[in-house]
């Protein structure tokens, strides 16, 4: 499923580094995967399988640390080239040399990663479609595959005040001639799915917004994305990635659950689904787990922005995902779903400022594939073993037969609620929290 050789460009950008291979848990090389063995089979499927993991162009070639204080702290060699589009060659060579040797089948990128704005949007086509050719001839000499492709929709001033969603239809029709070259983009390269994070679909004050208008608009505009990838070729799968909010105060995604609504009022759930981000679900107030747990009630569970936030800070910390138990939760629920289907786990992750090094972007990613897969095999384990689920089954009994699975089917009436307790008392029945909690801390530590 990875690529069969390293590939390295004119020029190898990351020369200290070989091909990651699993050393096993008692190697102290950073550079080898202690957990992450890609052919091991766990529950029927290979981690390669499970995961599908996947590299973003953003955060890893493009972004080298500027935050509002200062600028980037990592100088990267590809951008060395004072021409724009010559450096977006290097950029690319890179890429490529950094997916291979770490040994991931898939990435993903917006538009303007992969090819920078033009000065029209003529040329910013011509730019992406030159790009999309180099793309493909490494995607065919690596077997690398692209998870996602998407448009950046919230970067260019021209958006400041929404794409979709925005009160001027201009900036709409600028939206859609991003979304249609991306689609393009993403068809030509084989890409799985398509991904709408709508990081300016919102507002920061009603006084100046017509809510009702924007959420109309967002729909129409989705609707018109799908029928264009239909009848061009795009078999995948649509996704939209909820965020409460950052960078507008309110935005229209808000969590799981809010695009799961819309997304079936609007008759898009048939072509559709959730890329949930484990941050995303920290600043909606939820856990990461409650997030994918909704969407795979929905049979909307698409894919995963795999990283974490910081509990202390409230923004966006897009930090690699080093907490196991956090993982493992996220694993229980992926595994009861049977997978992620043409989904996969996409560090949306960037390492932090002062990780300087060119190599601690492989450690970042080495970390975040060894703790998903030991999440795997610990989310394995309790179901070998067996107890949380009797437990959780066991709990929902009474609506296994009689007056319950009536009450289920729809058969009952109110009245024959109030008959059922009049001759019924409620058993005090435990909840069993700590008990469970201590079984699944104890078979992190077994085997
Ligand atoms: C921003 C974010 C994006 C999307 C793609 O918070 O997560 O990078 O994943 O636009
Ligand atoms: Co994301």
């Amino acid at each position: 499923m990875t690529a069969a050789k390293v590939y390295t460009g004119d020029v190898e950008y990351f020369p200290s580094v070989q091909r990651i291979a699993f050393e096993g848990p008692d190697s102290d090389n950073p550079f080898a995967f202690k957990a992450y063995e890609a052919d091991r089979v766990v529950a029927g499927k290979s981690m390669a399988e499970w995961f599908r993991f996947s590299v973003c162009y953003w955060h890893t070639f493009t972004a080298g640390g500027q935050d509002p204080f200062g600028p980037a702290t990592r100088t990267f060699p590809w951008d060395a080239p004072s021409d724009e589009m010559a450096a977006a060659h290097e950029r690319q060579d890179a890429a490529f040399e950094f997916f291979t040797k770490l040994g991931v089948p898939f990435y993903c990128f917006h538009d303007r990663d992969i090819a920078p704005q033009g000065a029209t949007v003529l040329e910013s086509e011509s730019r992406l479609e030159q790009m999309v050719t180099r793309a493909k001839a490494l995607q065919q000499e690596t077997g690398m595959r692209l998870l996602w492709g998407t448009a950046n929709l919230f970067g260019d001033p021209r958006f400041m005040n929404g794409a979709s969603t925005n009160p001027d239809f201009t900036a709409v029709a600028h939206a859609g001639a991003q979304v249609r070259a991306a689609l393009d983009a993403t068809i030509a390269l084989g890409g799985e799915n398509y991904v709408f994070w709508g990081g300016r679909e919102g507002y920061a004050s009603l006084i100046n917004t017509q809510t009702h208008r924007e959420l109309a608009h967002m729909a129409r505009f989705l609707g018109m994305a799908r029928d264009y990838g239909r009848a061009n070729g795009f078999t995948g799968t649509f996704l939209v990635e909820p965020k409460p909010m950052e960078p507008m105060k309110h935005q229209y995604d808000f969590d799981a659950q809010t695009v799961i609504g819309f997304l079936r009022h609007h008759g898009l759930d048939g072509d559709f689904k959730v890329n949930v981000e484990a941050n995303h679900a920290t600043l909606a107030g939820h856990a990461f787990a409650h997030e994918l747990q909704m969407c795979t009630d929905a049979g909307l569970l698409g894919s995963i922005d795999a990283n974490r936030g910081d509990p202390q800070n409230g923004w966006d910390t897009d930090q690699f995902p080093a907490d196991i138990n956090d993982a493992l939760h996220a694993m229980i629920v992926v595994m009861r779903a049977g997978g992620l289907g043409r989904g996969g786990f996409n560090f949306d992750a960037k390492v932090r400022r002062e990780s300087v090094e060119m190599e601690d972007l492989f450690i970042g990613h080495i970390l975040a594939m060894d703790n998903f897969a030991r999440a795997l095999v610990i989310a394995d384990r309790i179901a070998a073993d067996g107890r949380v689920d009797d437990f959780l089954r066991d709990r929902y009994a009474t609506f296994d037969s009689g007056p319950g699975a009536a009450f289920e089917r729809g058969e009952l009436t109110l009245l024959a609620l109030r008959d059922h307790a009049v001759d019924h008392a409620v058993a005090h029945t435990s909840g069993k929290q700590e008990w469970l909690e201590n079984i699944i801390n104890d078979l992190m530590f077994r085997g």
